[in-house]
């Protein structure tokens, strides 16, 4: 029987790839959802309400009044929330096993490698005050390496895994839009570049990665606002 909300999801989020991932996976779901924005480079991440339900300050973190039994739960980090809301309400996550295990391999593939690597790649690229070779080799290198095992997993098919289209494309979309900063050429990647282009013909791709623009739009830009990079570089524990 499929799942009905009734009390919208609250999305504590700002629009990045890692936010966009479960923008995308609510507008797929076309289930009710409210935007709670966390603007990062203000700091409200701090805010002890937030740092309640993600004690590792970082977004995106969802809140469900319609959790487990009937009672709320909080989810934080992007990966569990897609695995979370794609066995509540069934879809975009397939039950069968060994499906499933292959959607689990490529989410934690994006969890582990194609986000961290990649936003090293771009912190050395862009916001390091210093251009330092080996770091900026190092992680340009790991992003072009791992394009690479994603354009050979893509050849000859549509979806990154099990067979058809999943929480694990949603996860790695977000980070494929900013090839360009991360110094790709995605001609070097065709598969890459044929499943961005199929994905983004979606619809609910399309709203997912808007949400948010016209806040991040009124900012200025990260690699500009020096008060931002304070806030988010350089953290040491609380
Ligand atoms: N592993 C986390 C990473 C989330 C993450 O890095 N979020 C960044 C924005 S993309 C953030 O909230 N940064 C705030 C900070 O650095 O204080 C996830 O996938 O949810």
């Amino acid at each position: 029987m499929p799942v009905t909300q009734t009390a919208p999801i609250e999305l504590h989020y700002w629009p990045t790839p890692n936010g966009w991932k479960i923008s995308i996976l609510l507008e797929e779901l076309g289930v009710p959802y409210e935007v709670k924005y966390v603007n990062i480079g203000k700091g409200e991440q701090f805010r002890p309400e937030f740092l309640a339900i993600a004690p590792n300050n970082r977004m995106p973190a969802i809140v469900d009044p319609e959790g487990p039994g009937g009672a709320p739960i909080s989810v934080f980090e992007s990966g569990a929330i897609l695995q979370y809301l794609g066995r509540k309400f069934g879809a975009f996550y397939p039950a069968d096993e060994r499906k499933r295990v292959e959607v689990d391999e490529w989410l934690m593939w994006q969890m582990g490698g194609f986000g961290p690597m990649l936003g090293q790649n771009h912190h050395f690229r862009i916001y390091a005050p210093e251009k330092i070779p080996y770091a900026m080799d190092r992680y340009l290198n790991e992003t072009h390496r791992l394009y690479g095992v994603l354009n050979k997993r893509l050849g000859g098919r549509a979806y990154v895994a099990a067979d058809e289209y999943t929480i694990a494309d949603m996860a790695i979309i977000g980070w494929a839009q900013g090839w360009k900063n991360q110094g790709m050429d995605l001609e070097e990647f065709p598969h890459v570049k044929a499943w961005k282009a199929r994905l983004e013909e979606r619809p609910a791709v399309q709203r997912g990665l808007a949400v948010g623009r016209e806040e991040r739009e009124r900012q200025a830009s990260l690699a500009d606002d020096k008060d931002a990079q304070k806030v988010l570089f350089g953290q040491r524990a609380r």
